[in-house]
């Protein structure tokens, strides 16, 4: 199982590799002699708590199937080692010819939540300026997107939380929509406790009773995908109540008639009738939420939809409408994914964006970043595919694809599409520090080093951009991304512009290029980091302490006030039929980490999820014959898999769940529909029409059946 061991820096205080919390970590040798994290207690956020996944992440620094070498497929079809000098040089050519033939647009490349802030940048860069195309995208647009345009459209900037996480320990109600936080960001729970303590209370939305719904005081299970009706129908109810704060409607925000005007229609009647949500409950949640000191933080649940942006519009419509947001201890918030889910979507790996959250379409933005980097306003292409389009024309328009931080081929909605794509490409370059479902149709996979190997900058959850320090020595013969960007880039003729001495130099130009942008990071640099344990951007100048605290005086439209947004309710892309019965929503379990390309690989974590199982409510099991612990076939139009049953009462009769983190012929996402989002590109994981049955026993009726196809 483990390579050779490496030196271990025990002193050093860093990050976890995961999620957006971010968690402050140390390293030191545990008595088997392999690394070992420690939680951080001096780190402000995570104040010494971490979890499973983080306590575990040392076991990825010492295993015998990390890549040493670049790879490169041979004619039979399987990896030989080469030099770096060799596969970059080929790589180089290839994307040459390809583009000769074909054009500049037929490179894509995919970039990734979990890269820092100076990779996403030069990811950004290398894109447009090296391979001069407009196809670059990442997986913060399966993760983030439609919370960001939501927020963009109310509020004028993107910032998942506006506060620190510190902020809810003085909340007097949190309501939790869609968010599953105590498995999916277990240490902030050390803030919900403080509140309830302090006599505080949780409103958790979500079809499931999740460990967070759990421990809520209201729990709303709604019908999946009506959360805009629900969001509608509570500022409703609040406005027959006279819950709303008219004062803080009048100076501060604009709009809000038409709102008023779009939600006469969603009565308590309604709302009971779809969402299955009786008045008591939305009373209930009303006065609550309407008293001071009242936050509301979305996740996944209601953005992860084809109308995951006006879902967040209609949340941030009834924070406004009660006069919360800006207020100390209130307000609206999106709790971000990945480790760097936040300054991923900031500095230009998003198709339609330029670095300090820039529009690649608006003129001016064009000149200034053009300029920034040394070449003409026309050369600077413009706005490409978002992630699922780019990724559903593979092998047509796009001819080659370099992937830097994603699992595609398991993240991605109707992945045997993808798949397919993933074949009929002329060249995929996969640059990771293990093989895993994406890379197998690789030619050539880079290696790369992990996380707890090299430095950068991340920006987590709150906005606050955090130093990743280096715990460990890396092995040989693996290099960071940035160096294979610039090492491509100066074999595509563009050495000049990716002439960068380390990483710092990188943080310097990211830190120039955002100067006067909406995520401005100009006044930060890694001391001032350091001295304060991260730093909150908008930071424009050296003597700015950075911004905690947004929206307390102003929203960043030109007038400083926030968008009421009237939005309406749609039904999902698919929604429940005679064929397709039930529906099917994914997610996450607390022990694995999105696509498991690094959590399936941890042996505790693997033993504590070793598969995707299929909740299921004991009365719909009943009606299926369907056993607990037995294989069942779960069918949508797409594809159809083999899953083990969990019967819980924790779900809805209605309602299939199953989790995410698994590959190949245990890939939920084989079945889950590829339709989006039209204002953010986010596909919808959270709803698409299924049917479960039990599997065949007799071997003929199973070569009979459709199984695995659509
Ligand atoms: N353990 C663990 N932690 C993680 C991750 C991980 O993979 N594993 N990934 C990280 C990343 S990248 C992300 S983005 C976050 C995600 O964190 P969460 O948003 O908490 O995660 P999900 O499980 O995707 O979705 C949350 C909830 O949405 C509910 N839901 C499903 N359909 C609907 C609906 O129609 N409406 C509503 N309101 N809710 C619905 C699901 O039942 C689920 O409980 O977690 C981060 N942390
Ligand atoms: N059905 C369904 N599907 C979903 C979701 C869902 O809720 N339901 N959620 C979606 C969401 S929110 C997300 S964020 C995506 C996540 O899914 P993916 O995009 O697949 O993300 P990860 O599984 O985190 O994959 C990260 C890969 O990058 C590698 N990696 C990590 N750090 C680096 C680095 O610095 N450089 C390089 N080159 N590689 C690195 C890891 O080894 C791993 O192979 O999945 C989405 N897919
Ligand atoms: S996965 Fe997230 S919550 Fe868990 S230790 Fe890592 S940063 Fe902390
Ligand atoms: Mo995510």
């Amino acid at each position: 199982m483990t390579g050779t061991r490496p030196r271990v820096f025990p002193e050093v205080r860093s990050h976890c590799p995961y999620c957006a919390f971010q968690c402050g970590m140390t390293l030191s040798v545990g008595s088997d002699g392999l690394p070992e994290a420690k939680a951080d207690p001096s780190f402000p956020v995570n104040n010494g708590q971490m979890c499973i996944k983080g306590f575990t992440s040392g076991q990825l620094l010492q295993r015998s199937d990390r890549l040493h070498h670049p790879l490169k497929k041979n004619v039979s079809g399987s990896f030989v080692k080469v030099s770096w000098d060799q596969a970059l040089d080929e790589i180089s050519e290839r994307i040459i010819n390809i583009q000769r033939t074909n054009g500049p647009d037929s490179i894509a490349c995919f970039g990734s939540g979990a890269l820092t802030n100076e990779k996403a940048y030069l990811l950004g860069k290398f894109a447009r300026v090296a391979l001069r195309t407009r196809m670059i995208d990442y997986n913060g647009r399966y993760c983030m997107s439609s919370a960001a345009a939501g927020q963009n459209r109310s509020f004028g900037i993107d910032r998942g939380l506006p506060f620190p996480v510190a902020d809810i320990a003085g909340a007097k109600t949190v309501m939790l929509w869609g968010s599953n936080l105590a498995d999916t960001l277990p240490p902030i729970m050390q803030y919900f406790e403080r509140m309830r303590e302090a006599g505080g209370r949780i409103i958790v939305v979500d079809p499931r009773l999740t460990p967070t719904a759990r421990q809520a005081d209201l729990h709303l299970q709604l019908t999946p995908g009506s959360d805009v009706i629900l969001a509608n129908g509570l500022l409703h109810l609040a406005i027959e109540m006279k819950r709303i704060d008219q004062t803080y409607i009048r100076s501060r925000t604009v709009g809000f008639e038409q709102v008023r005007s779009a939600v006469s229609r969603y009565t308590p009647d309604r709302v009971e009738r779809v969402c299955g949500i009786g008045i008591d409950k939305l009373r209930q949640a009303v006065i609550w939420l309407s008293e001071e000191r009242s936050m509301l933080l979305s996740g996944r649940g209601p953005e992860q939809q084809i109308k995951g942006v006006d879902g967040v519009c209609a949340m941030i419509n009834l924070m406004l409408a009660m006069g919360h947001v800006g207020k100390p201890f209130s307000g609206y918030g999106t709790l971000t994914g990945q480790g760097n889910g936040q300054g991923g979507r900031e500095h230009g790996q998003k198709s339609d964006q330029l670095p300090g959250y820039r529009s690649i379409e608006n003129l001016n933005d064009r000149q200034e970043i053009a300029r920034f980097w040394g070449i003409p306003e026309t050369e600077l292409p413009r706005k490409g595919l978002s992630a699922v389009e780019m990724l559903r024309s593979l092998g047509q328009q796009i001819r080659g694809l370099l992937v830097f931080g994603s699992n595609v081929a398991v993240a991605t909605p109707d992945s045997g599409h993808v798949e397919s794509g993933l074949q009929a490409l002329d060249l995929l370059v996969v640059a990771d520090s293990f093989l895993n479902e994406t890379s197998q149709y690789a030619d050539f996979v880079l290696p790369v080093t992990q996380w707890a190997e090299e430095e950068g900058t991340m920006t987590n959850l709150e906005g606050r951009v955090i130093h990743r320090r280096p715990l460990v020595e890396p092995p040989e013969g693996v290099r960071t991304d940035w160096w294979i960007l610039c090492e491509l880039a100066k074999r595509l003729g563009r050495s000049e512009q990716f002439n960068f001495l380390d990483v710092k130099d990188i943080f310097e130009e990211l830190a120039n290029a955002t100067r006067g942008g909406p995520a401005d990071y100009s006044g930060i640099d890694y001391d001032k980091i350091d001295r304060n344990d991260g730093v909150f951007w908008p930071c424009p100048s050296k003597d700015h302490p950075g911004t905690p605290r947004l929206f307390a005086d102003r929203f960043f439209h030109e007038d400083g006030l926030a968008r009421f947004v009237p939005v309406e309710h749609r039904p999902a892309g698919e929604m429940p039929d005679q064929t397709y019965p039930l529906y099917l929503t994914t997610g996450r379990y607390k022990e694995q980490y999105n696509s498991g390309a690094q959590t399936r690989k941890v042996v505790s974590l693997r033993s504590a999820r070793p598969m995707p199982c299929a909740q299921v409510h004991p009365r719909l099991a009943e009606r299926l014959g369907l056993e607990e612990g037995e294989p069942a076939i779960v069918r949508t139009r797409r594809a159809a898999a083999e899953f083990i049953v969990q019967i819980t009462t924790d779900i809805r009769p209605d309602t299939i769940f199953i989790p995410f983190h698994y590959g190949g012929k245990e890939a939920v996402n084989q079945l889950t529909n590829p339709v989006l989002d039209p204002v953010s590109r986010m596909p919808e994981y959270k709803i698409c029409a299924a049917r479960i049955e039990p599997k065949p026993t007799e071997p003929d009726l199973l070569e009979d059946s459709d199984y695995g196809q659509a």
